[in-house]
């Protein structure tokens, strides 16, 4: 059982309350963690086959849904909130706690809907989501009944092993990702800063059985795309890093809050290269779907060993990252005081105390930064190491002009020993805008 250490809490929780009373809260000082206790971890046990047979039944309900509703399963349409009440009674009779999340969006109402696996560590949440909502031309099947497919029968599949992992398991489903992610962002905004902490990964599935497909695994966190690369190149499936850009689907809203997210992804408008053929058989010259948000996006859209692959990773990446074994980081060191940041000048520092591990940091140290900051351009980002080692996290750049930098940066530390005081060094390089260090954390 692998212990997690006790969040840090004392020294920055009196700064924060200082500067929350008005009291000049002092410079930000050297924070310290409880020691974390040994850790141990259990091999995390294998999980079942996801039935393909069971995900498509679920793909031919979605179908039906949406033929009964006007031919969509789109926000605020009768068949989106149909959508949400099929998958609500699933999931109630295999004994998860659902939640059904009202949102206004355009006018109209929408739903996200979270179920929870009673159990697991509840400051250890592994979260599994996809979007539940069609485009108004069609049913939307490949996009994204299979996400909303593949993790229900995932959560199913949980339920009849009575799985008991070591982390709480949460399933997602978003309303109006196509409106801009809105569903997904709404939940997130919503969510206490405390709930977001407990968040260890979110995992995101958006069309993951494209008829021409790619396999692409999300590359923003080196411990969950490790999970998922894994897994495929066991069945001997090469894989791609996904490079449709950030943002294009509801990990966003999890990763511009500092949470670790992943994914899988088989493509949408983007044409197939003749190398992609190659490796992965299908059309090159033609696009992964080319009925990405059409009519016929239906469910003779879906290329079945896609989804079923899919399905199995993600099964796998639940069983894996939730019961053991090669888990993300658990083990967080941070400082939540602030640091002003001089417009233009010197370079500041806060300062984070790790004790009480053993040997060196790990090849993939977590360092999640929080920094407000009104053109975020200005801003070099070092991690300083005990002994003094510096690497850089962040570049200046003249043209950056949005604002904050909110970011999870991975840093192999494996040279450094991990106990001692490690800083996070930030200096504004350009006059007129300037901000402040709102929080930082190491995790290991
Ligand atoms: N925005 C998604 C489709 C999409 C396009 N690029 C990516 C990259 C990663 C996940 C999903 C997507 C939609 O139309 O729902
Ligand atoms: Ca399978
Ligand atoms: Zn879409
Ligand atoms: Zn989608």
């Amino acid at each position: 059982m692998k212990l997690s250490a006790p969040r840090r809490t004392a020294a920055a929780a009196v700064i924060a309350l200082a500067g929350l009373l008005g009291t000049a809260a002092p410079a930000a000082t050297a924070s310290t963690a409880a020691p974390a206790p040994a850790a141990a971890s259990v091999q995390a046990l294998a999980a079942p086959d996801i039935p393909l047979a069971n995900v498509k039944a679920h793909l031919t309900q979605f179908q039906s849904i949406a033929a009964a509703n006007g031919g969509n399963r789109a926000h605020g349409r009768p068949g989106y909130k149909a959508s949400i009440d099929f998958l609500k009674a699933k999931l109630d009779a295999a004994g998860f706690v659902t939640t059904v999340q009202q949102f206004t969006s355009g006018g109209q109402i929408g739903y996200n809907l979270i179920a929870d696996w009673p159990g697991g560590d509840a400051n250890q949440v592994l979260f599994a989501g996809a979007h539940l909502d069609s485009v108004t031309s069609g049913a939307g099947i490949n996009d994204n009944a299979t996400g909303s497919a593949a993790i229900l029968e995932t959560a199913l599949a949980v339920s009849r092993a009575q799985l008991q992992p070591t982390k709480h398991l949460r399933f997602g489903w978003w309303g109006a990702e196509e409106l801009g992610l809105v569903g997904s962002r709404y939940y997130v905004a919503n969510l206490p800063a405390a709930e977001r902490a407990k968040i260890s990964g979110y995992l995101n599935f958006d069309m993951i059985g494209s008829p021409n497909p790619g396999y692409f695994v999300y590359d923003d966190n080196p411990a969950l795309e490790g999970v998922f690369k894994s897994y495929f190149s066991g069945l001997g499936v090469a894989t791609e890093i996904e490079t449709e850009g950030d943002g294009r689907s509801d990990h966003a809203s999890f990763k511009n809050v500092g949470i670790a997210v992943g994914g899988l992804f088989t493509g949408a408008s983007r044409t197939k290269t003749a190398a992609q053929a190659q490796k992965w058989g299908g059309t090159a010259g033609q696009a992964f779907d080319r009925c990405y948000h059409s009519s016929c996006d239906n469910t003779s859209n879906v290329n079945d060993t896609a989804l079923d692959r899919n399905s199995d990773a993600i099964a796998h990446a639940i069983w894996t990252l939730g019961t053991g074994g090669t888990t993300p980081p658990g083990d967080t060191y941070e400082n939540t005081a602030d640091v002003a940041i001089p417009d233009n000048g010197a370079a500041v520092t806060s300062t984070v105390t790790v004790s009480g591990r053993t040997g060196n940091a790990p090849a993939a140290l977590s360092v999640g930064v929080d920094i407000k900051h009104t053109w975020r351009g200005d801003v070099v980002v070092d991690l300083v190491a005990p002994d003094g080692t510096a690497y850089r996290l962040k570049n200046s750049s003249a043209n950056d002009s949005a604002d904050n930098v909110i970011e999870t940066y991975t840093v192999d530390a494996s040279s450094e020993p991990a106990n001692g005081d490690w800083k996070l060094r930030v200096q504004d390089v350009a006059s007129q805008d300037s901000g402040r260090i709102d929080s930082w954390k190491l995790v290991f």
